[in-house]
């Protein structure tokens, strides 16, 4: 049996995420149009009758501002010094392959290990335009292959996921075959309610929120979101407790179908001052 590691690097917002959901085949990590929506390493799993692909989404690659990002940097460095046993570098062919993917790639190509570059959203793209893009993510590093892909539509996803797949050692199973994802089921409804958040909010308002379960009894699920300041919670719960009503509204079908049951969702908003700069606090959201 092979099985093995993947770490999924890449600039913010060019579909890291989106990928590791479309390789592992389930909903393992939220997604977002704003970048940095991921915040710590996840992983995603796919066991076949003969192989067990392990793919660790990462945070976009990003220079620190505060306590958060500085953590989630930390976790990028370290997750990809340690024992990965490929790395899958991922460009958007809708954006110039610019510096930034230039800075990531010199991480990644001195790491010694297998690179596969994958130049995501070529949905709907002319060809020509895929071509030079794919022409320009190749000069990128010394790569074991090139896959152009689609996450939303699942183009390419299947030859990419055999490709990956050939490269990882014989080894043994590291996680039952019927789990999808590392993250503990708090975890992900977290997350789940983050999702809608960072979908309903504009701006710099989504990256100041974080979401915690608080309890889970029987059919009621309780989410406490913290926001940094009292006008940001305001803004949260919106005009009547429009805005938290409609976050809940739109999470709560994701959360049913991952608890398998019905649920009562509710949503508390309170304010942390500065919990992007409180160690304390980033270290109980496991953050
Ligand atoms: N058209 C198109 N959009 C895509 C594709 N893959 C991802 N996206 C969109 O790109 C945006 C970012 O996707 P994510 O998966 O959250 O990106 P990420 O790289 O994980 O972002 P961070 O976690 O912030 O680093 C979302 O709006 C996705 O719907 C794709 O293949 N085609
Ligand atoms: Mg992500």
């Amino acid at each position: 049996m092979r099985s093995g590691f993947v770490a999924v690097a890449g600039r913010p917002n060019v579909g890291k995420s989106t990928l590791v959901n479309a390789l592992t085949g389930t909903k393992v990590a939220i997604v977002s149009d704003k970048p940095h929506t991921t915040r710590h390493q996840i992983r995603g799993v796919r066991t076949t009758d003969d192989a067990q692909l392990v793919l660790v989404d990462l945070p976009g690659w990003q220079k620190p501002i505060d306590t958060l990002t500085e953590r989630m940097q930390g976790r990028v460095d370290e997750t990809i010094a340690s024992d990965v046993d490929v790395v899958m570098l991922v460009v958007s062919a809708r954006e110039r392959i610019g510096a930034g993917d230039r800075f990531v790639a010199r991480r990644v190509f001195s790491l010694g290990v297998p690179v596969i570059i994958v130049v995501n959203k070529v949905d709907r793209l002319k060809s020509g335009h895929i071509a030079s893009q794919m022409k320009e993510a190749a000069t990128l590093g010394d790569f074991h292959a090139l896959h152009p892909v689609s996450a939303v539509t699942g183009d390419g996803i299947d030859e990419l996921r055999s490709d990956l797949i050939s490269l990882l050692p014989e080894g043994p199973m590291y996680y039952p075959a019927e789990t999808d994802t590392d993250m503990s089921v708090e975890a992900r409804i977290g997350e789940l309610v983050r999702e809608q958040a960072l979908r309903l909010l504009k701006e710099e308002l989504p990256h100041a929120i974080t979401a915690e379960v608080v309890e889970i009894e029987g059919k009621h699920v309780h989410v406490r979101l913290y926001t940094e300041t009292e006008s940001q919670k305001q803004i949260l719960i919106g005009k009547g407790g429009t805005m938290v009503r409609e976050i809940g509204r739109t999470a709560r079908p994701f959360v049913e179908q991952l608890l398998g049951h019905p649920v009562y969702l509710q949503l508390q908003v309170k304010a942390s001052p500065k919990w992007r700069r409180n160690q304390t606090m980033l270290e109980r959201l496991g953050l």
